[in-house]
């Protein structure tokens, strides 16, 4: 495959920018090859700059459940670009998408909205603080909850990727109140949770992970955490900035029945945009300033296009059958991929939930960060860099997610399933 373009693309970004990437993961460190510099994405396909076609199973890391360019949100946008940009003033397409979002996400009665999902959950974070007086945060090992500080503590994505231990940079009094802890462990979450010396003001989960790859919650989990949280006045936040809208039109949460007090979204609702938002209940979002005294703020915060992108999204996530269809592809396709793999090499785990997936080459089950760490790193980079040069664009590390559209074809399944059996054959000595 032809790479020259993206190869001095490459040489020139990492003059400008930090490893030449605005996002580390995207440097493709982990999987042993430099990245290709997309130009543009069309349905389930994106072309890199030499015009290279691949079926995308990145999505964006997740925003583009629709596919690439959908018509309707291009045109949403183009609609709300012909008024102008950016306003700093409240704008009717943010009232009409805090109304879509407070319909669908069962435990939200108020929203607001930031730029990234990293704003949600460090705003969603220093709002339970607020309400609680309290300062400590459980989280869970190999979660990744954006970059704020508080949230760099064994976390998932890109820091488990490049192997940090956590970042320089993030102050000791800042860490010491953060806790994190085994995910799906309950005995140890009932011993932090009720241990009186901690001054916990929330636990914040990713109610399916997918920044460790892809590990479900075990039965009786999240069950075990919402009962503890309530008893002990801790405030529950669910980091649903993959799974909001992705594993069902309300969230994990209407897909388990489990309502958390604070939940943060991102990813989709923003149909590509910068977008994040946190919401809850009346009596914790009130808190919020100007309505209350815990601040948060933000320029371009419910900015029209984003706005507009998102509310063309959710509109037709909202059709009758979307998640249905969207489910019986993605089982079809995983069903297909675990036969290959178990084809191929004794032990493959692959974790699914609806359209969100990992592929581990490691020993199942693989339902926590310890687990996810025994998969085999080098034969996935190796599978990654074979599956590109045969025009397949997987998540380029072991530890993220791949993604299926409502664009992904059947013919697009049945191409990236033969280029599995064949990049299979190749690296399996
Ligand atoms: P952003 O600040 O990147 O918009 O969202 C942070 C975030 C928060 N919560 C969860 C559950 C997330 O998955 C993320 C971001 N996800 C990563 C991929 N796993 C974004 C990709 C990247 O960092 O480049």
């Amino acid at each position: 495959m032809n790479t020259s373009t993206s190869d001095s693309l490459f040489a020139q970004a990492q003059r400008y920018i930090p490893g030449g990437v605005n996002s580390p993961v995207r440097a493709c460190k982990s999987v042993g090859c430099d990245p290709r510099f997309i130009k543009r994405a069309s349905g389930a396909k994106i072309y890199d700059a030499d015009g290279n076609e691949y079926i995308d199973f990145v999505c964006s890391w997740g925003p583009m459940i629709l596919g690439h360019n959908h018509p309707a949100v291009i045109e949403a946008i183009q609609n709300a670009m012909a008024n102008g940009t950016s306003f700093g003033a409240p704008c009717p397409l943010e009232v009409e998408l805090a109304e879509l979002v407070t319909e669908a996400v069962p435990s939200i009665d108020m929203v607001r909205f930031v730029n990234s999902g990293t704003e949600a959950t460090m705003s969603a974070v220093r709002l339970a603080r607020g309400y609680t007086g309290r300062k400590m945060i459980i989280k869970f090992d190999g979660c990744y909850h954006g970059h704020a500080d508080s949230f760099l503590v064994k976390a998932g994505s890109g820091i488990i990727t490049l192997g940090i231990p956590g970042s320089p940079g993030v102050p000791e009094d800042i860490v010491r109140n953060t806790i994190s802890i085994p995910y799906n462990n309950e005995d140890i979450l009932e011993k932090t949770l009720r241990d009186e010396s901690l001054d916990i003001a929330c636990v914040i989960v990713e109610p399916v992970a997918g920044n460790m790859g892809v590990v479900l919650p075990a039965k009786g989990f999240l069950e075990k955490l919402r009962a503890l949280t309530s008893e002990l006045g801790i405030v529950l936040i669910f980091d649903e900035v993959i799974t909001g809208f992705r594993v069902s039109y309300g969230g994990a949460q209407q897909k388990f029945g489990i309502l958390p007090d604070l939940t943060c979204l991102g990813k989709i609702i923003g149909g590509g945009l910068p977008v994040g938002a946190y919401g809850g209940k009346k009596e914790i979002m009130s808190l919020i300033a100007p309505l209350g005294p815990v601040y948060q703020a933000g320029t371009l915060s419910g900015n029209p296009l984003a706005m507009s992108a998102g509310i063309a999204t959710l509109k037709i996530l909202k059709n009758p059958g979307f998640y249905e269809d969207l489910e019986q592809k993605s089982a079809g396709f995983a069903n297909n991929l675990q036969e290959l793999a178990d084809k191929y090499f004794g032990e493959v785990t692959l974790n699914r939930q609806g359209s969100v997936m990992t592929l581990f080459f490691g020993k199942g089950p693989i339902a926590d960060f310890n687990a996810a760490m025994t998969a085999d790193a080098q034969k996935y980079a190796k599978f990654y860099r074979e599956m590109l040069e045969q025009g397949i664009y997987l998540a380029p590390s072991q530890f993220e997610a791949m993604f299926l559209s409502a664009a992904h074809s059947p013919e697009d399944l049945a191409k990236t399933l033969e280029m599995t059996e064949w990049s299979f054959k190749k690296i399996q000595n």
